[in-house]
């Protein structure tokens, strides 16, 4: 069973600022704590599991012609959010997994998507990525596959995206199997994705921090549900409402990738956690394949 885990990661940049890493040039006083939390919660049992490799979809990773993979061997540079670069100026240094990154690609092509493997070695990787990994891994122990998120729902429809997602979804789970690899699964975004245009004087002051209203709340409360239910075929069902109805940032079709690889959940997720950050509804969710079983 290749794929040893997997759990949709929310990548706000605040999460970092508020830990206060070292790589990480802004300090903070802390804030968002449940949310952070739910990270170390999933940290610590992470730590316990034997594994290889950390596959990665990211939505600040936007492509307009195809999927992308990292193609090179390692990455060390200074990555700033473009939106908050008072929260986030991170230094990573990270290796790749590229021969598995190339598997990827092959049996992407085999679903009819167009792949392409990413070989500039001045590339800066995104900051959704580096959040998630360095949240779940802070170490930086274990080599990365980071996949882009192709830009089919916008150019399309909602439902070609999610279509695409899925069979890269499948394409990743086959490339893992086929490469006898352990495997641990990110989904990186948000759910709700109404965001404040304006923050407070001092960010991480939580009198200011809550859901941007009731709706997105309902619709984020709907999706973890059909999740913890098991119900994950359902959740694909709405996707296109909630991505709407929410402006969701599964609109960047990583949550649905990871469905796709996990070849649509029917047993239980765990939600570690849920919480705002300005005003964008968050989760930590996992799920364990082993439980199919
Ligand atoms: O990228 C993000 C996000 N998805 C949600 C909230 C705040 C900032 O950045
Ligand atoms: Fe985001």
């Amino acid at each position: 069973m290749p794929i040893v885990a997997a759990a949709l990661v929310p990548h706000p940049p605040h999460l970092v600022y508020a830990d206060n890493p070292p790589q990480n040039e802004p300090t903070s006083t802390g804030g968002w704590e449940v949310l952070r939390w739910g990270y170390e919660r999933l940290r610590n049992k992470w730590n316990q599991l034997d594994f290889d490799v950390i596959v990665v979809h990211s939505p600040h990773w936007k492509t307009r012609c195809g999927h992308h993979l990292l193609g090179v061997e390692r990455f060390k540079s200074l990555s700033v959010d473009p939106v908050f670069p008072h929260l986030f100026r991170y230094h990573y240094d990270l290796k790749v997994d590229v021969a598995l990154g190339e598997m990827i690609a092959e049996e992407g092509v085999q679903e009819g998507l167009i792949m392409k493997m990413m070989r500039n070695p001045a590339f800066r990787v995104d900051y959704g990525t580096i959040t998630a990994c360095h949240l779940i891994r802070p170490q930086w122990d274990k080599p990365i596959v980071v996949l882009s998120s192709n830009r089919a729902y916008y150019d399309f429809s909602d439902e070609v995206g999610e279509a695409q997602m899925l069979s890269l979804g499948k394409a990743t789970a086959r490339a893992i199997e086929k490469s006898g690899k352990r495997a641990i699964l990110l989904a990186s975004n948000s759910l709700s994705h109404r965001h404040f245009t304006e923050e407070p004087e001092i960010p991480e002051d939580m009198r200011y921090e809550h859901i941007y209203h009731n709706g997105q709340y309902l619709w984020d409360m709907k999706v973890l549900d059909l999740m913890r239910q098991g119900r994950c075929q359902e959740l694909l069902n709405v996707m296109p409402d909630f991505i709407e109805q929410s402006m969701s940032e599964c609109k960047e079709g990583s949550l649905t990738w990871l469905l796709g690889a996990l070849d649509i959940p029917t047993y239980p997720a765990e939600v570690h956690a849920y919480g705002s950050v300005i005003g964008t509804g968050n989760a930590l969710v996992e799920w364990d394949p082993a439980a199919q079983n």
